[in-house]
């Protein structure tokens, strides 16, 4: 099969976050999961918590040496809120932080490695959860911006990418429907309002960040989005329906206002119908309708199947969920990643840049986390101990031919970044899977380039794969 070339200038990268990589090394206040951590180890996979990560506040200078020699030539990270600043209510900066990010970034620089910076990954402080609850109060919105803004007041001049929120469907779906991250609790009325906040902070740091000088300095600000397309089992008009809603929930809720500067209709219809709607002000939706990102990121990992509801959804049990309106659809015969138990369907990619070409602007976009997570790596060390990972070469490979494909016909993607570059630790999931193009030994932290790292390498330095 002929070689796929990429277009000039790709970005071939990868993407970690601050609370996943750098331990909390003289990190002077604690977000959600330090706290969480803190009151019940049991919580996470192994009793591993977010303490050590994979050390990079200690070894970054090493960490970015790494991601130089396996060619990377992007790489996204996150700042923690609660490692740059010291008083959340006045915006005061912690010095270490300050240091500690600004040597990060002159590291990038050196390497001559493009980094995208992201401001929130998962991290909210504990104080401002236990205070304010966190995303459900419109306070807190404001501390978050003060924080953005001091980020791009330090660090602009030397940061060129920015993103507002990774994934921030993550939050109002781990902490108030479903459960998995703190405070672990169901509440429609709550869910809704941190959507709602979120998307309107992510707004408001736009809005700050096109205040700054930083746009003559030809700075451009996105959001990295989580997309997970519906398709529905079947051509039935209820299937199609149920797909619908679930992708109004889960997809559309923040690609809508981040492109157009509005929420999807049929999520209002059905919020309003069942009394959940957010509480939001004239004024605040003309700050979301006027800040529109420059790009986006997208999160790929697994599709969602959906059909109609075939039996009585329980709220009494459940709690209200958007479930109401849908089933997940366990399709027979479907490709599993039988560790993570998340489904492989690498079309689902070349399905994205159309939908972001032909309903959304053709804006500019890059994959910014792709990966396969593996439990157990270790049994596939060779003899001389490298981790012979080719099942996450064919899982990039194949991704990537669907993306070649979408991109040949005019979809505007300038890059792929997978996750992660070192194996890192995984909220709840802790170490479980790996993900990395280099492994890292616990506890030792000796990291070693795995055959994915040797590939993506020569990926990066033709532009091309072999389809
Ligand atoms: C994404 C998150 C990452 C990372 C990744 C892998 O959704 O942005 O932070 O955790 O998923 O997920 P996991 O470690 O749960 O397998």
């Amino acid at each position: 099969m002929a070689n796929l070339k990429f277009p000039d200038n790709f970005w071939w990268g990868s993407a970690t976050s601050g609370p996943q990589s750098e331990g909390r090394f003289n990190k002077k206040n604690r977000n959600i999961f330090d706290y969480w951590f803190d009151t019940d180890k049991k919580a996470f996979f192994g009793g591993v918590g977010p303490d050590v990560a994979s050390n990079f506040y200690n070894s970054f200078r090493e960490d970015i040496k790494l991601y130089k020699e396996i060619g990377l030539n992007s790489l996204r990270t996150s700042i923690q809120w609660t490692r740059l600043i010291k008083n959340f209510e006045t915006g005061e900066v912690d010095e270490d932080g300050v240091r500690f990010y600004t040597e990060v970034i002159e590291e990038f620089e050196k390497n001559g490695i493009t980094l995208v910076m992201n401001l929130f990954h998962f991290d909210m402080p504990i104080e401002l959860q236990e205070k304010y609850g966190g995303w459900e109060s419109k306070h807190v919105v404001e501390l978050f911006v003060k924080y953005a803004r001091k980020a791009f007041e330090l660090f602009g001049d030397k940061v060129k990418y920015w993103t507002t929120f990774n994934e921030p469907i993550v939050p109002v779906e781990a902490q108030y429907m479903y459960q998995f991250h703190y405070p672990l609790i169901v509440d429609v009325k709550k869910a809704m309002q941190v959507l709602y906040n979120t998307a309107l902070a992510s707004a408001k740091a736009i809005e700050e960040f096109r205040k700054t000088e930083l746009l003559k300095k030809d700075g451009e600000i996105g959001i990295i989005l989580n997309l997970t397309p519906s398709y529905p089992r079947s051509e039935n008009e209820e299937d199609i329906k149920a797909a619908k809603i679930s992708d109004a929930f889960f997809n559309n809720s923040f690609l809508d206002p981040a492109i157009y500067g509005k929420f999807p209709e049929l999520l209002i219809e059905i919020l309003e119908k069942d009394g959940a709607l957010w509480e939001s002000t004239e004024e605040e939706l003309k700050i979301i309708a006027e800040n529109t990102v420059d790009f986006l990121g997208v999160n790929y990992y697994q599709p969602r199947r959906i059909k109609a509801r075939e039996t009585e959804f329980d709220i009494s049990k459940n709690g209200w969920l958007p479930d109401k309106y849908f089933e997940n659809y366990d399709m027979p015969g479907k490709r599993m990643n039988i560790y993570r138990g998340w489904e492989i369907y690498p079309q689902a990619i070349y399905d994205i840049a159309k939908n972001i070409q032909d309903n959304y602007k053709n804006i500019k976009w890059f994959i910014s986390e792709n990966g396969m997570g593996v439990e157990g790596e270790e049994k596939f060390k060779n003899e001389e101990g490298i981790i012979e990972d080719d099942y996450r070469i064919d899982f990039f490979r194949e991704h990537l031919t669907h993306l070649h494909r979408a991109i040949e016909e005019g979809s505007n993607c300038f890059g792929y970044h997978t996750w992660t570059p070192i194996d890192c630790w995984s909220w709840t999931n802790a170490y479980k899977n790996r993900y990395g193009f280099i492994s890292v030994d616990l506890p030792t932290q000796i990291k070693t380039i795995k055959k994915s790292g040797y590939w993506i390498k020569k990926v990066s330095e033709t532009n091309e794969i072999d389809g």
